[in-house]
This record gives structure tokens, C-alpha cells and sequence, in this order.
């Protein structure tokens, strides 16, 4: 049985509830397809999310990584095709934002996903579920983690796949949320998920 490291985030931001926080919690521990998964719940916080999931590589030794994260607006399930060495925008959820800096000095510009996500929006889409493969994961923490976590494993010469899923809202972050934003019911995340991980070889 291999090993899947599965992230989510909390919190942040003008959004009450992270639907990626449930999914990561509801999976931790199940074995899905040839995955048994270990569930990881990371801050957003440009100083220390980096190392948290980089010392979870250390320890569980993953033969796969996927990162979730909430794309509040998305109305699909979207597969990131790239994270660049670029931190810039909102305060994280210690207060520090960040303009223009690099995820790792003298890093590469940028990394590819890993994972098979045309496969995956492929499988998605068959089963019903809106997904399509995104050119940006942003300059905020998902970017942020999604570029460590491929750096780290690029350094290392680990070539397991790797890489960063933005999920909607939920309905129950949309309801909770001043702005107006399209939401998918848990269920369906959740189901959408575990359809991505029956997928990874
Ligand atoms: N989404 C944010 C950070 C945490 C999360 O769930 C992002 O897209 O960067």
C-alpha cells in the first residue's frame, strides 16, 4: 500500500470556513485506491507552512503529495498546472503580507505539477463534476506551498507525483460569506476528491 500526504488548509481571510480543512479531516486515515492517506492541516502563514509540509515529507515519507486549497469564486475543480517562485498580496493569517518576494531565493521561476491533472479533469468530468486545469494557483499561500513542496522534492531528485488542487466554496462558506460566490455541497468535494486520488497511479 503506498502513501498519499494529503493537505488542506485553515481559515483565512474573509472566509469563515476552509472546505479544504473537512476534506483533509473526513480522508485522514482511509485507504483509498492504492492510497493510504495521512491527513495534514496547515496554517496560512508565510513563515511556517513551508516547513510544516516539507518536515511531513521528512517523516511520512509520501509516495504522493496533493495539496488542497479554497478558491473562493471557482466555480470548478481545478487542477494547478504551475507554481511560480512569487509570494505577493493579502496579509496571511499572522498579518504579514508580502510584495514581490520569491518563495526561494535563486529558485527555479517555476515548477510543473507532477500529478496527472488532465487525467484527472478527465475522470472528473466524466462523472459529472465541473473541472478544469488551471494556469495559476495565485501568489498567495497555495502558490507558496505548492512551490516548496515541488522544490524540496526536485532537490531531493524524488520523483513521486506531486502538486496543488484549488477547490470552490462550499455552500456552507457561501453562506456564510458577505460576498456572492458559487458553492458546491460537501458531498460533492468530497466525492471529487476521492475520485482524483482513485485515479493516482
Ligand atoms: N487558499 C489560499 C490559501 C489557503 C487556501 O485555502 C490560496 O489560494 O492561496
Amino acid at each position: 500500500m503506498k502513501t498519499l500526504l494529503l493537505t488542506g488548509f485553515e481559515p483565512f481571510l474573509e472566509f469563515p470556513i476552509n472546505p479544504t480543512e473537512k476534506i483533509v479531516k473526513e480522508l485522514d486515515g482511509k485507504q483509498i485506491g492504492q492510497y493510504q492517506i495521512t491527513g495534514l492541516l496547515l496554517p496560512v502563514d508565510y513563515a511556517t507552512t513551508s516547513a510544516k509540509i516539507i518536515d511531513a515529507l521528512q517523516t511520512v515519507k509520501p509516495d504522493a503529495v496533493i495539496s488542497l486549497g479554497l478558491a473562493a469564486g471557482r466555480t470548478a475543480i481545478t487542477p494547478e498546472r504551475i507554481a511560480i517562485n512569487c509570494r505577493d498580496g493579502a496579509q496571511d493569517n499572522k498579518g504579514n503580507s508580502l510584495q514581490d518576494s520569491p518563495v526561494v531565493e535563486g529558485g527555479a521561476d517555476g515548477y510543473f505539477s507532477t500529478l496527472p491533472i488532465r487525467k484527472f479533469v478527465n475522470v472528473l468530468t466524466e462523472a459529472g463534476y465541473p473541472a478544469q486545469i488551471s494556469n495559476t494557483a495565485g501568489t498567495y499561500l497555495c502558490n507558496n506551498t505548492m512551490y516548496s513542496v515541488l522544490h524540496e522534492l526536485n532537490g531531493l531528485g524524488l520523483n513521486i507525483p506531486a502538486g496543488f488542487i484549488h477547490v470552490p466554496a462550499s455552500h456552507e462558506l457561501a453562506l456564510n460569506s458577505k460576498k456572492n460566490i458559487a458553492s458546491w455541497s460537501d458531498q460533492d468535494l468530497l466525492t471529487s476528491i476521492v475520485l482524483i486520488i482513485e485515479a493516482l497511479d
